[in-house]
């Protein structure tokens, strides 16, 4: 039992109060499409996502063939700003990218 053994007691609380000071996560993705230009979707992914040439590559061809693909893990408002990133700039350019944020539940 917890209240036999200080430390793990002190353990459960260090956890609920972390939990408490910690922001809720949002997941974002990238759909795939038939138009968008793989170049165009690894650039995206380098520049709002900041992934290597590497990752993006794997990332887009994991979209590519998947359907979807995570992005990263962001606080809501920086995934927002991530999401409203990738519309503008794939509008600008006349592609229908698309981008989607899931809340992470632990
Ligand atoms: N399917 C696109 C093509 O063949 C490439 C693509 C990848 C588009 C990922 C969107 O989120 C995407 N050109």
């Amino acid at each position: 039992m917890a209240e036999n053994h200080p430390d793990l007691q002190e353990d459960i609380e260090v956890d609920r109060e972390t939990r408490l000071i910690e922001p809720p996560m949002y997941r974002v993705y990238l759909i795939n499409d038939d138009y968008t230009p793989m170049d165009f979707v690894v650039d995206i992914l380098m520049t709002v996502f900041r992934q290597s040439k590497e990752k993006a590559t794997e990332t887009m061809l994991h979209v590519h063939h998947q359907g979807k693909g995570l992005c990263g893990i962001y606080t809501y408002e920086v995934a927002e700003t991530k999401v409203d990133a990738v519309h503008e700039i794939a509008e600008e350019n006349g592609y229908p990218l698309r981008s989607v944020m899931e809340k992470n539940d632990l």
